[in-house]
């Protein structure tokens, strides 16, 4: 290295410290009212306000949120999706895996560092508790975005589904005998920006905006219709792509899409386009007569004295196939996987005749101490399976590179999310593509984006790939939030040796003393002999208490 580079090393090295911030959130999640479609309900709001404040950070910033629950009657935790948290897996704010449930008037801390930029989001991963209102948008700003230059102004949009009861009840009767045949809840309504109203955005003439999409539903798809304005994809879930055209976007449950739309002098004053909910079990199955009840149309508006048009009737959709989209720059596929976990996704029952969603016709169980604990406290035997219970465990090596495949054998679309790491989309064919033909099937892309929440189609399959690279505990998990509630998830430990004697922080470890749940030994608590199973939930409650 000559003397001139060594310099600039240093100066970009130096640059990097001094940019690096800390944003601190001092957050009370408390039971407010809210009527954001003309129902007024409970929902859970922060520091007396729904929706939601948003998390803004630049990437390399260190972000802190400390929590208060005062709900009074449920415990609770924040989840900060597709945040990588290196070295912070204990941060990662699922209930039971990385963290205790944080009890009724208890305070925790989550400090972390913010490695990727893109538009992500945060939410309680408690008891379902999200769908109650615990959710907002996570932007991560990069001053080195490659698409800076290509656009004026830029906007969050939330969608979500909404439910007029409470999430604690509609569970109880989701998790019950009498859901029969099972069906999710039914869906009251659709907001976005949390309210059920006509989006207007008021925009200038030829200006570009960047609009970030937020899926924050418990269980409904968006639909987009863009087919008006000159509307592209630029990011999924945080991660940038080529430019891509976008007249119909499909966004599932907690995916994000950044799409740019730019207006011109050509264009009309005021420009509609649609958003409607997909509750459909498969779209893409003119059998199923599908229908899209639940919709807003939305306005572009640089003229508000002129008159505004209804979008035309969408009859078809034919949304972009994201699998297909390309990564931004010259990203380098992964090749050579060495580790294939190989999932059956399918609806199940448990032996009170109460609906589960199994893998490998296991529903997940939650257990009596954090997964994460557990590989931090039962030494050597931390690699056996064994240890961590009923949670669909997987042992994986740091290093692996890992092919996942989901057979989804049911009639819906699942999204399926992986903490702490994107994937590459390698295979996700249409709905009734059958099972995964095994690794010499034909469709895998050779440039393939990544996301970290994948739609898979009806009876059809999907195969992801990625690097297991971030030593920790990390769920993979169906991101229909009743589905999870149901069972539809498997743990991944990923480099035990590295977990051993895991410095957990202090403040968390006391939140578990503080609601009676133990911090060391298997699933079970049982520290000295971490292979006994005796103690461990093997079957999913009879009862939901949440
Ligand atoms: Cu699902």
């Amino acid at each position: 290295m000559s003397r001139l580079q060594l310099v600039r090393l240093i100066f970009l090295l130096l640059a990097a410290v001094v940019r690096a911030d800390t944003v601190t959130y001092d957050w009370q999640a408390d039971w407010i009212s809210a009527t954001p479609d003309g129902v007024t309900r409970p929902v859970i709001g922060i520091n007396g306000e729904w929706p939601c404040p948003s998390i803004e950070a630049s990437v390399g910033d260190e972000v802190v949120v400390r929590l208060t629950n005062n709900l009074g009657n449920q415990t609770t935790g924040l989840h900060f999706h597709g945040m990588r948290q290196i070295q912070t897996n204990f941060m990662d704010g699922a209930s039971v895996v990385t963290q205790c449930p944080l009890g009724p008037g208890d305070t925790i801390t989550y400090r972390f560092t913010v490695d990727v930029p893109g538009t992500y989001w945060y939410h309680s991963h408690n008891m379902g508790q999200y769908v109650d209102g615990l959710r907002g948008a996570l932007l991560v700003y990069d001053p080195d975005d490659p698409y800076s230059e290509d656009y004026d102004e830029e906007e969050v949009v939330t969608l979500s589904d909404w439910y007029h009861e409470q999430t604690i009840y509609l569970s109880r009767f989701l998790l019950s005998p009498q859901n029969e045949p099972p069906a999710p809840p039914g869906i009251d309504s659709i907001l976005v920006n949390d309210v059920r109203r006509n989006p207007h955005f008021h925009v200038d003439k030829n200006k570009t905006y960047r609009l970030r999409f937020i899926n924050l539903s418990a269980a409904a798809s968006f639909m987009l219709n863009f087919e008006e304005v000159d509307a592209q994809v630029i990011a999924i879930d945080g991660y940038n792509v080529r430019r891509a055209r976008a007249s119909m976007v499909r966004i599932a449950p907690a995916q994000r899409y950044d799409i740019l739309v730019c207006f011109t002098d050509t264009y009309s004053d005021n420009i509609p386009f649609l958003i409607a909910l997909d509750g459909n079990p498969d779209y893409t199955n003119p059998e199923l007569r599908p229908r899209w009840p639940l919709n807003l149309t939305g306005q572009f508006i640089s003229d508000p004295d002129a008159p505004l048009r209804r979008n035309r009737d969408v009859t078809v959709w034919r949304p972009m196939d994201d699998s297909r989209l390309e990564p931004f720059g010259d990203y380098r596929p992964l090749s050579h996987p060495n580790r294939l976990i190989q999932l059956e996704a399918e609806f199940c029952q448990d032996q009170y005749n109460i609906p589960r969603a199994c893998f490998n016709h296991i529903p997940y169980v939650l257990q009596k101490v954090p997964t994460l604990y557990t590989a931090a406290t039962v030494g050597e035997h931390n690699t056996n399976p064994v240890v961590y219970g009923a949670v669909n465990p997987f042992i994986l090596s740091q290093g692996d590179i890992v092919d996942i495949v989901v057979n989804n054998h049911d009639d819906r679309n699942h999204p399926f999310h992986l903490h702490g790491h994107h994937f590459e989309v390698l295979d996700r064919p249409c709905a009734r593509s059958g099972v995964w033909p095994g690794p010499n099937a034909t469709h895998i892309n050779e440039y393939p984006p990544l996301r970290d929440t994948v739609d898979v189609m009806a009876h059809s399959y999907v195969v992801i790939r990625f690097l297991a690279d971030n030593p920790g505990v990390h769920l993979f998990h169906c991101h229909i939030e009743w589905h999870v509630e149901m069972g539809l998830t498997a743990t991944l430990i990923l480099g035990p040796e590295k977990l051993r004697g895991l410095d957990i922080p202090q403040d968390h470890l006391d939140s578990c003393r503080r609601i009676g749940m133990p911090t060391a030994g298997n699933a079970g608590g049982d520290l000295e002999n971490p292979l006994h199973t005796w103690n461990m939930n093997d079957k999913p409650p009879r009862f939901h208490a949440g």
